[in-house]
């Protein structure tokens, strides 16, 4: 039942996907990097107090997006992301203006509005959960969705992703133990992007397991490496882990070898990391190579979706950021905070007169005169 595999393909053709699927994968790659080499800029430039995002990951998680069962409720999948999966929310079809305007903190930013840090997606429409600053709390959270997703009877599964140092955290026990109890294991596709890296620190000092999916064996759940800087390769066997997950109704725990391109985040520099392998520029040499696509192509696409977003970005930074007098909006889901009073209900009230099983939030905001 358990297997960590690292997989080579048995022949070179072995990996070979259609070539509509490559040339679509690469569109999405091309424009997920663009993306991100124009929020890079915007934050030099002022635009936004903080830069943190995927470049690096554009392979594993434009393959994610792509494969993802879009949808709202628990019979669609569950997405608990990080702050690098840019990729997959455009392969889900974001507006990448959007994102533009969360970099710049516009009051028009759909995620969070202009209150959150760029690539914090939080899109209800297609069950994408609110992507947190603080590391792997979304692999105690996904247990939740995962068993929405079963008690729903259907197809659906719960999709969580963060970093290889943030293993080192508790919450990614609780993932792996609440998975996989005997007799009710979730629908849980939990994936590791493993860039080597936690800010500064080299992971070969802070982990002595040989893979992180190695430590799904003690729990019987499935684990695979692979190699996420090969468009194909990490397309293939994402894909087979999600119809194990989809089919079977158990968890999966998904090792992504991956790179970090423009190092940790505007706080490291932000600038490009010589030497690191690039799933693009290797995808590009494939493509050139079986003749999908020409040199002058790429060249076109990249210039096309560089152009797109720096006009777009133009106009973000004419857009108005929120004011002062929002403050309290999208805190609490009922609306009542200490700005509209006539909504909060009474102290130790609900606000049809009844007693509160649990003390009312309004009220605490009032007796604090906050
Ligand atoms: C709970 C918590 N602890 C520490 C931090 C500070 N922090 C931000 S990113 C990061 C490193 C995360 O590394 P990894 O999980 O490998 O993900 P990566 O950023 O490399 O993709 C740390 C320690 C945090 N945001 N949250």
């Amino acid at each position: 039942m358990t297997a960590t595999t690292y997989r080579e393909p048995a022949f070179p053709d072995e990996n070979a996907l259609a070539p509509e699927l490559l040339l679509r994968m690469h569109d999405i790659m091309v424009r997920a990097r663009c993306l991100e080499e124009r929020l890079i800029r915007m934050n030099k430039q002022g635009d936004g107090f903080f830069w943190i995002g995927g470049p690096g990951e554009e392979a594993l998680n434009t393959a994610l997006g792509m494969l993802v069962h879009k949808g709202q409720g628990p019979n669609y999948d569950y997405l608990h992301l990080h702050y690098r999966s840019s990729a997959t929310v455009l392969a889900m079809g974001i507006d990448p203006v959007d994102a533009l305007r969360q970099q710049k903190n516009t009051a028009t930013d759909p995620y969070s509005a202009g209150r959150n840090f760029c690539n914090h997606y939080a899109i209800r429409k297609w069950n994408v959960l609110p992507v947190s600053s603080p590391i792997e709390v979304q692999f105690s959270m996904a247990p939740g969705t995962a068993l929405a997703n079963k008690r729903a009877g259907g197809r659906g599964i719960t999709i969580v992703q963060g970093g290889d140092a943030g293993t080192a955290e508790g919450d990614f026990a609780t993932c792996l133990i609440w998975c996989s109890r005997p007799g009710a294991e979730l629908p849980c596709l939990m994936i590791v992007a493993n860039n080597q890296w936690g800010i500064s620190t080299p992971a070969g000092e802070q982990h002595g397991e040989k893979h992180i999916a190695d430590r799904a064996r003690p729990f019987g759940i499935r684990a695979a490496v692979v190699d996420g800087n090969d468009a194909e390769v990490v397309y293939r066997e994402l894909k087979r882990a999600m119809d194990y997950v989809r089919t079977e109704r158990k968890p999966f725990l998904f090792e992504a070898m991956v790179s970090r391109l423009y190092g940790h985040s505007s706080a490291s520099g932000a600038n490009f990391a010589p030497g690191e392998a690039d799933c693009l520029q290797l995808f590009e040499e494939k493509l050139e190579d079986r003749k999908i696509l020409t040199r002058t192509a790429m060249d076109e696409l990249r210039a096309k979706y560089t152009q797109e977003l720096l006009e777009a970005s133009k106009r973000v930074r004419e857009e108005p950021q929120p004011t002062g007098d929002t403050i309290w909006q999208h805190i609490f889901a009922d609306g009542t905070s200490p700005a509209h009073p006539q909504v909060l209900p009474e102290r130790g009230r609900n606000s049809d007169g009844t007693s509160p099983a649990s003390p009312a939030r309004g009220a605490g905001h009032k007796r604090n005169g906050t």
